[in-house]
Formats: C-alpha cells, structure tokens, sequence
C-alpha cells in the first residue's frame, strides 16, 4: 500500500498538470495552414528547333545543354541520332 502510494499521489499531481495545462491553454483556435497555390515551373528556358520536324544534327544546337534537353524530351528513340555511341547523353561534343 505504502508503495502504491508513492508512485500514484505524485502520478496524480502530474496527471492534474497536465489537464490544468489543457484548460490554461486558451489558443484553441485551429491553426491556419497556409497552402502554396505556385508549382514549381517545369517549363524550360529551350525552344524547339526547327528541325524538329525534320532531322537535328549537333549543329542545330548551340549548346549540350539545349541538344540534351530537345534529346530527352523531343527524340524518342534517337530518331535524329544525336546519341551515337548510345549512352543517354547527346551531342557530347557541344560546349
Ligand atoms: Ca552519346
């Protein structure tokens, strides 16, 4: 009994805290959360070239970045054959 006694009063007097913590806590207000309506842009700064719906060669493209970009999204297949050799990267010869 002395044992019970022991753990269960300071028990209840930390019980009580916690409730009289709950009722002291006048901001019950539910919280606002705000919700971003912008997307992260996955527009690119490319533009497809001409030779589109043609044949590309590496020199329709200035740069690797923007034959790797038309590469990925515009020549399924390597169709212009930008990717020779075949590894996914195209026109490893541009700056
Ligand atoms: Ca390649």
């Amino acid at each position: 009994m002395e044992i019970s006694n022991k753990i269960t009063v300071p028990l209840a007097i930390i019980i009580g805290f916690i409730i009289l913590g709950f009722m002291l806590d006048g901001d019950n207000a539910p919280e606002r959360v705000s919700t971003p309506t912008t997307s992260p842009s996955t527009t690119s700064n490319f533009i497809l070239p001409s030779c589109a719906s043609t044949d590309c060669d590496c020199g329709d493209f200035s740069t690797h970045a923007y034959a790797q970009w038309f590469h990925e999204n515009y020549n399924p297949g390597d169709k212009h054959r930008l990717d020779g050799n075949d590894d996914g990267v195209a026109c490893e010869s541009l700056p």
